[in-house]
């Protein structure tokens, strides 16, 4: 059952603009950039990203994916014993030496950023790695923070953000519904 809607499409918008100017000015620049998006919707949100980069810089920074999901199909795995586990990645660069900033629609447990980071080590070296979220629900399981962030909704276990994107839904929206 929908609560509230929580961003439109400008607002999403505008929180984006934000996180790539936060990019911008915390990396001096777009040297040795590279976005990484978490499938399915922190994907379009890495190409939102490099897209407004590179109307702010002039540079197109590459851009990686990564699909970590649950084994079982069991959207509550913080009340279960499964991980978020790598089923694929497609990175189309040498990531040793990059810096390297993962991209995803909602942190929670922070399990699925834990098994991107263990992904990406076990392919080289990053110089860094940072990550950019539209959305902080809370309940963190792991020593785990994001360097940028959408906007910060408080939640409580029983319920759920539902993020809309133009590229997987019908419209941009981020809505709170009550399980
Ligand atoms: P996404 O892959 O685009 O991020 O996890 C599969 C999908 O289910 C996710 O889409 C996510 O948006 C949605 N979802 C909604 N609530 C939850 C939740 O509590 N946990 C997980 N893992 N996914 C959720
Ligand atoms: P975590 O691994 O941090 O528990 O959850 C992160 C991943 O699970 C994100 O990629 C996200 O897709 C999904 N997720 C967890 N909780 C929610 C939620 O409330 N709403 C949405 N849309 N996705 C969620
Ligand atoms: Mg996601």
């Amino acid at each position: 059952k929908k609560k509230a809607t929580v961003l439109d499409t400008s607002a999403i918008n505008r929180a984006l603009t934000r996180i790539a100017h936060e990019i911008l000015e915390k990396n001096k620049g777009v040297e040795g950039l590279m976005l990484v998006g978490i499938k399915t919707r922190g994907l379009p949100l890495a190409n939102r990203l490099r897209d407004k980069i590179a109307h702010i810089e002039g540079v197109e920074i590459p851009i990686g994916e990564l699909d970590i999901t649950l084994y079982r199909d069991d959207l509550k795995h913080a009340n279960t014993n499964t991980e978020p586990t790598l089923q694929e990645a497609k990175l189309n660069e040498q990531i040793s030496g990059k810096n390297i900033i993962l991209v995803d629609d909602v942190l929670f447990t922070g399990r699925t950023v834990r098994a991107a980071m263990d992904a990406l080590i076990d392919q080289g070296r990053p110089s860094q790695i940072q990550l950019a979220v539209l959305v902080d629900r809370g309940h963190r399981e792991l020593p785990i923070r994001a360097d940028y962030i959408g906007k910060n909704i408080p939640t409580s276990q029983d319920e759920v953000i539902v993020v809309e994107l133009g590229e997987t839904d019908s419209n941009d929206q981020v809505s709170i519904y009550e399980k």
